[in-house]
């Protein structure tokens, strides 16, 4: 298991705080010899706060031109100023990010516990509040059942007292998700990010490349999603900010860039790769089908790679997520999930429904859209972000 998942999972909410300059990952790429395509790869620059500054005040989304084509349209990349960069600790960040989500399960809850007896008219309104917030029925049945037996055994009357009996009840349904990453055998370890459009597949790989930085690792990043405009750019600003290499190709072909990007990563000793992918909606068979033939061509290299293939979901999703989880598992076996954008949102009971109806392991949550922003999942963090 990767140490800083241990680390974090004892409380060490202290690392958290520490801005730690990244690790120098990466070396400019040398040759690459196959697949055919001209191969780019961009050396990292050296932060410096300056430059960094006005290159992500350059692209931010109040000075960039708009794309003439809004379904492609060049996305926010968020600037950084000292104040954003000031870091909550771990669960401080997770609750913060839950803030919407909390506010309008507990104002309903509230009302619930103090005007009302614990009685079926009270455990109604319950599942109602937690169907608005995406628990979804099947969960909030099943979070219902438990509560309503356990109150009875343990002659729960107290309002603060059931509060957190539903808090452990929600705990134990949201352990189901809680799995950290596996312990890295072979490198470069693959992790293939895939999901819908705008889902946050490139902004949570410029997080996840912070995270994994930061735990000692080396990374490279490979930009197959060749489709969208500015897919590149976008991806290369969060390679500056981290200061790894980003290899990109000027051939539309994203098997062939991750393929070069596996081969340089083996070439210079990196450990892990992370691929990002071009955006795709479940019903769009032809493309779902090329995620297939990317994995195809990722074997072909190591047949045990992709050795994470993760789904990026955004919460505002809602209760899609479920269908986007299905669709995209059958086609490229997913190993893990990333929920994006819970700071956004009052759904965030859509984790509750996974878990339920679809457990596949939550491996972060995106609590923002800064660098720092994406948190290793804990369910109970979560249930108490959730309820408060
Ligand atoms: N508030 C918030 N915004 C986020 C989060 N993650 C991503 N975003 C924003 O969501 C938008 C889309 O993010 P991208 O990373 O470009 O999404 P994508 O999935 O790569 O999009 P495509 O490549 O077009 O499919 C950007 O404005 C991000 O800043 C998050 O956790 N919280
Ligand atoms: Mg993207």
């Amino acid at each position: 298991m990767f140490d800083f998942l241990k680390k974090i999972f004892k409380g060490d909410d202290s690392k958290k705080s520490e801005s730690k300059s990244p690790k120098q990952s990466s070396v400019p790429s040398n040759k690459s010899s196959k697949p055919a395509g001209k191969l780019k790869t961009k050396t990292p620059i050296k932060k410096t706060s300056s430059s960094q500054k006005n290159k992500s005040k350059l692209i931010s989304s109040k000075t960039k031109p708009k794309s003439k084509n809004n379904e492609i349209n060049t996305k926010d990349i968020a600037a950084e100023t000292p104040e954003q960069q000031k870091t909550l600790s771990f669960s401080e960040k997770i609750k913060a990010g839950l803030k919407k989500t909390r506010d309008a399960i507990s104002v309903n809850l509230l009302s619930l516990i103090s005007i009302k007896k614990i009685d079926q008219n009270f455990y109604d309104d319950l599942e109602m509040t937690l169907i608005a917030a995406d628990v979804g029925y099947a969960a909030s049945q099943q979070i219902i059942e438990e509560l309503k037996k356990r109150v009875k055994q343990e002659g729960v009357e107290d309002s603060s007292e059931l509060k957190q009996l539903l808090k452990i009840i929600l705990t134990e349904l949201l352990k189901e998700l809680e799995k950290p990453l596996i312990q890295i055998k072979q490198t470069p370890f693959v992790i293939l990010i895939v999901g819908v459009n705008g889902a946050g597949k490139t902004t949570t790989i410029g997080k996840l490349t912070k995270l994994l930085l930061d735990e000692g690792k080396t990374v490279l990043i490979a930009a197959g999603d060749t489709f969208r405009a500015a897919a590149k750019e976008q991806l290369q600003v969060w390679g500056d900010r981290n200061n790894v290499t980003v290899i990109s190709q000027e051939t539309g072909d994203p098997s062939a860039v991750i393929y070069d990007s596996m081969q340089s990563a083996k070439a210079k000793g990196i450990d892990i790769v992370i691929a990002d992918t071009a955006g795709r909606l479940p019903t769009q068979k032809h493309l779902i089908d090329e995620l297939t033939k990317i994995k195809k061509v990722i074997k072909k290299f190591d047949e045990s790679a992709p050795h994470e293939t993760i789904l990026v979901l955004d919460a505002n999703t809602g209760q899609n997520a479920i269908n986007q989880i299905k669709t995209f598992n059958e086609a490229v076996t997913l190993t893990g999930l990333i929920m994006t954008k819970l700071d956004g949102t009052a759904k965030g009971g859509i984790v509750a429904a996974i878990a339920k109806e679809n457990p596949i392991p939550l491996r972060f949550i995106g609590v923002g859209e800064k660098i720092d922003d994406l948190k290793i999942f804990s369910a109970e963090d979560y249930a108490e972000g959730m309820l408060g």
